[in-house]
C-alpha cells in the first residue's frame, strides 16, 4: 500500500487520479482478471477495453503473435456491446471503490457520439477515453487518427453530446508524420487530455506456413519494442502543447520505464503488455516510479512532468 508523503496525483480536465498509473486500454478488459491480484482502487484508475455499440466476437484467430522485445495483436474490438457493459461491469467497477476511464470506439463519427450519449449519466465514471486509432479495423480509412479532419470530427461530436459532463480523452496513434498536427486538431475539438500512444501496425510472417501469422494478417505492436517511438511522441506533444495532460503508454515495464515518460511530459502513465507477464506489474511500478522521484528530489509528480525539456536541469543533474 501506498503512503501519500509525496504528491502522485494527475489531473485531465476535471477528472483527479490520486495515483498516476492507469491500466492500459484493451490489456486488462474490465479489471476482473486483475482485481486477483490487487485491489483496483491501489492504481489511479481502470480504463476499460474499448467499447463498441454492439457486441463483436473479433478477428479470427491466430491474434497474438511474439516479436522481439513486443507483441503483435489483431483482437478486433472483441466486446460485449455497450448495453451490456453498461450492465455488467460498469456496477462491478463502481463497486470496486476504483476511478474508470471507459474507452469508446465507433466506426463512425455518428457512433462515438451515440456511445458519449449513452455515459453521459453513468454514474462512478471519471472520463471517456475516445479511441480513434485502433489498428485492428477493416480498412485505414477506419483508423481516424491518421487523418486530422476525421480526427477532429470524433471528438467534436462526442464533446457536443457530452457538454461539459466528461473529461474527454482522445487515444493517438504513432502511424502518422506529424502526431502534433493531429494532437493539436483534437485539443481544439474539445479533448482534455490525450493517450499517447496506441499500438503501431506490424506483421509477422510464418516462415514455415510461408504466410502472415496473423489470421488478420496485420496486428498492433506493442511492448518494449515501441517505447522510444511512444517517449517520442509524448516529448513531441508536451513541447507543442505544455499545458494538456497526458497518459503515456508503450512497452513501460518498470517505475524506470514510468519515470521516462513523465520526464518526456507524460502526467500518468498505462501500462498493458506488461501486466500479461506480471499481473501485479502496476502496482510495482508504481511503487518504483514513487522511488525514484524522491531519489531525484522530487516532491511531487507534476515537478517532474516534462522535466526533460527544461534548460535549468543543473541542481538535479548534480543529485542524479
Ligand atoms: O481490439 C483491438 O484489436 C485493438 C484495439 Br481496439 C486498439 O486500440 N489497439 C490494439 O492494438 N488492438
Amino acid at each position: 500500500m501506498m503512503t501519500d508523503d509525496i504528491d502522485l496525483s494527475a489531473s485531465f480536465g476535471s477528472a483527479w487520479f490520486p495515483w498516476p498509473v492507469f491500466t492500459a486500454s484493451g490489456c486488462a478488459s474490465s479489471g476482473k482478471e486483475l482485481a486477483q491480484f490487487f485491489p483496483l482502487r491501489e492504481i489511479g484508475a481502470v480504463v476499460t477495453k474499448s467499447i463498441s455499440i454492439k457486441a463483436r466476437s473479433g478477428r479470427p484467430t491466430p491474434r497474438m503473435a511474439e516479436t522481439p522485445s513486443g507483441m503483435l495483436n489483431s483482437i478486433g474490438l472483441q466486446g460485449p456491446g455497450i448495453d451490456s457493459f453498461l450492465e455488467n461491469d460498469i456496477p462491478w467497477l463502481v463497486a470496486q471503490n476504483t476511478r474508470i476511464i471507459v474507452s469508446i470506439s465507433g466506426e463512425t463519427v455518428d457512433e462515438f457520439s451515440v456511445l458519449a450519449r449513452r455515459l453521459r449519466s453513468v454514474r462512478g465514471i471519471c472520463a471517456v477515453e475516445v479511441n480513434i486509432s485502433c489498428p485492428n479495423v477493416e480498412n485505414r480509412g477506419l483508423v481516424f487518427a491518421c487523418d486530422p479532419e476525421a480526427s477532429r470530427s470524433v471528438i467534436e461530436g462526442v464533446r457536443r453530446t457530452l457538454g461539459g459532463d466528461l473529461p474527454i480523452i482522445a487515444k493517438l496513434s504513432p502511424d502518422v508524420t506529424d502526431i502534433v498536427h493531429i494532437a493539436r486538431g483534437v485539443v481544439d475539438a474539445g479533448a482534455d487530455g490525450l493517450s499517447l500512444i496506441n499500438t503501431l501496425l506490424g506483421m509477422v510472417i510464418n516462415t514455415d506456413t510461408l504466410r502472415p501469422h496473423l489470421a488478420g494478417k496485420t496486428g498492433g505492436l506493442s511492448g518494449p519494442a515501441i517505447r522510444p517511438v511512444a517517449v517520442r511522441a509524448v516529448y513531441q506533444v508536451h513541447a507543442a502543447l505544455p499545458e494538456v495532460p497526458i497518459v503515456g503508454m508503450g512497452g513501460v515495464r518498470s517505475g524506470r520505464d514510468a519515470f521516462e515518460m513523465i520526464l518526456a511530459g507524460a502526467s500518468a502513465v498505462a501500462v498493458g503488455t506488461a501486466s500479461f507477464g506480471n499481473p501485479r506489474a502496476l502496482l510495482d511500478i508504481q511503487n518504483e516510479l514513487k522511488s525514484l522521484l524522491k531519489e531525484k528530489g522530487f516532491s511531487s509528480l507534476k515537478e517532474a512532468v516534462g522535466f526533460a525539456h527544461r534548460v535549468d536541469r543543473t541542481q538535479r543533474e548534480v543529485k542524479g
